[in-house]
């Protein structure tokens, strides 16, 4: 590993510093009143994304700056490494290349000398093969009844993506199938996902990369069983049952037949796997075509982070704008609001994306870090969100830049509705830019002791994303867009992206304590004081002492 001076030992974060004891009390209303043009002016448009910046305490030195300090970490170097399948997840020694996921037919791209490329294309061949059975009936349950249930089980990367793309592409969605999403190992997760499905007409697809999760499994084997007392016959699997992989060996130990079982590879994470064979149920939901049009939105944005100069490279602005609140301004979350009802389940899937991804505080080169690093995502749909935690964002102690995505079409448009919902983003963004003075506050004739109150000091950040309609296409584009600048402030941060060693941890313990609460006679605790109490007792209400 070459020696690479720590992130906060660079000049270009010394300019920054310097850059920011200057600008860090100028208000938005300067700036704008500054540059009458500004408004238009920070603002970017690629793929189908319009982005204003404009309303970001920031100017064009402070771009310059961070444009340095991408320059200084290598960033076009780093993304050029990424696409060319070099293997940036070092501490998995992995490539990283959901980008292939998305490439087209005829592209080229090298694992080990290997090029992956016609394999993504024949598994999502194989997908799309599957799919037109199941929706022209040709595939049907044990008993010859067509499939009506889709259930998917995964967890994690297995899960989020194909949940939230069937929320955000519902509208393209066939509707005689019905879709559930079964995750949690909490018992009421799988009986409330099969309560009222007739086995005869459902299809469970085992979502997991490497076939051991405890979640997926200890599901799956419950679904099997429920499907099992309803069949009666063991040679119902293979017609209820199919798997979407990597480990071969125990999808047949399960009873799936090996030709029903979607592949992947190890150089796709779970957390950007929702454009492979993870995104079976969302191929079932949309169709193949739709399905089609989801990657090339992705691959459209690949293109657009690969070859298009920073400045005006949205994921790269994005990416930048990010650090300059979490590493100079010290804001620890990012508000992600959606207003498109659709992308209710957005958020909740960038919180793997990115805080899975991010989470992390020892750099490439094994040193810890002394600045922080990935931020806190959340958020709602707007206008919900506006009725419940925008005050904080507005009135309250903390700075939360926030990112507005909102489209200009409506799916479904319905009398004034569209118009009011955009207004409210609108109204929304220059309200937390600009605020209310004191003095505007005077003006309506509030009594003094009532004006702090009612005064909001503005100078809150945001993005705003404005985008025609959500489409497949337009929904692989922001995915990608934020995938991508997950990978821009990783490398600023010079961490590993990739891995999820913090997972782990939990999983060993919990496999230890287990046979703990299970045993029959009461086990030799070894844990905490505080562990050990609380397994004692959970086991006097599980294990009654034998009189
Ligand atoms: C994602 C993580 C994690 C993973 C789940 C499910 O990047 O690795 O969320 O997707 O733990 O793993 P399996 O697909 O192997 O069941």
């Amino acid at each position: 590993m070459t020696e690479r001076p720590l992130l906060t030992q660079r000049p270009a974060w010394a300019a920054l510093q310097a850059h920011f004891a200057r600008i860090q009390k100028v208000h938005l209303r300067e700036l704008f009143a500054a540059d009458p043009a500004r408004g238009s002016r920070l603002t970017a448009e690629a793929v189908g994304i319009y982005l204003d910046y404009s309303k970001n305490r920031l100017t064009e030195e402070t771009l310059q700056l961070l444009f340095a300090l991408a320059d200084a970490c290598d960033l076009r170097g780093r993304i050029d490494a990424m696409f060319r399948g070099e293997k940036i997840n070092i501490t998995e020694n992995r490539a990283v290349l959901h980008t292939a996921l998305r490439a087209p037919r005829h592209a080229t791209i090298l694992v080990d000398g290997h090029n992956v490329v016609p394999e993504v294309h024949t598994v999502l061949e194989a997908m799309r093969a599957f799919v037109e059975r199941i929706h022209t009936h040709q595939w049907k349950g044990f008993t010859g009844k067509p499939i009506r249930n889709i259930v998917n089980i995964g967890i994690g990367g297995s899960d989020l993506g194909p949940v939230m793309a069937h929320e955000a592409l519902r509208f393209y969605a066939q509707r005689d199938l019905n879709f559930r999403f079964l995750s949690n190992v909490d018992g009421t997760d799988f009986a409330e996902t099969v309560r009222d499905l007739d086995p005869a007409e459902t299809l469970f697809i085992v979502c997991s990369k490497t076939f051991t999760t405890l979640e997926t499994m200890t599901n799956a084997a419950s679904a099997r069983q429920w499907l099992l007392a309803a069949l009666r016959d063991p040679a119902s699997v293979a017609r209820h049952f199919v798997a979407v992989s990597t480990n071969a060996a125990e999808v047949r130990k399960f009873g799936i037949d090996p030709a029903n079982m979607f592949g992947f590879w190890d150089w796709v994470g779970g957390r950007y796997s929702m454009d492979s064979a993870v995104g079976l149920a969302t191929m079932l939901a949309i169709g193949p075509q739709h399905f089609r049009d989801m990657l090339a939105g992705f691959h459209a944005m690949d293109e657009h982070f690969r070859t298009t100069p920073f400045p005006q490279n949205l994921p790269v602005l994005l990416g930048l704008i990010g650090i300059w609140y979490g590493n100079f301004f010290g804001a620890e979350t990012v508000a992600v609001l959606p207003y498109d009802q659709y992308l209710k389940r957005f958020p909740a899937y960038l919180q793997q994306l990115t805080m899975e991804s991010n989470g992390k505080r020892v750099t490439l080169a094994g040193v810890e870090v002394d600045y922080q690093t990935g931020s806190i995502y959340w958020g709602e749909p707007g206008t919900n969100g506006q009725h419940s935690f925008y005050q904080l964002i507005h009135q309250g102690t903390k700075l939360i830049p926030c990112d507005f995505i909102a489209f200009c079409q409506s799916l479904n448009p319905v009398g004034r509705h569209h118009d009011l919902l955009m207004a409210n983003v609108f109204a929304q963004a220059e309200a937390l830019a600009f605020g209310k003075t004191a003095d505007e506050v005077r003006a309506e004739g509030v009594p003094e002791w009532l004006v702090l109150h009612k005064t909001f000091p503005g100078n809150r950040p945001s993005n705003l994303l404005l985008l025609e309609k959500l489409t497949p296409f337009t929904l692989g584009t922001l995915v990608a867009l934020y995938e991508h600048i997950v990978f821009t402030q990783g490398v600023i941060w010079d961490i590993d992206s990739f891995d999820q060693w913090g997972v782990e941890l939990g999983k060993v313990l919990a496999s230890k304590i287990v046979p703990e609460l299970e045993a029959a006679h009461e086990p030799d605790l070894q844990h905490d004081s505080s562990t050990n109490t609380l397994i004692r007792r959970y086991r006097r209400f599980t294990k009654p002492p034998t009189p």
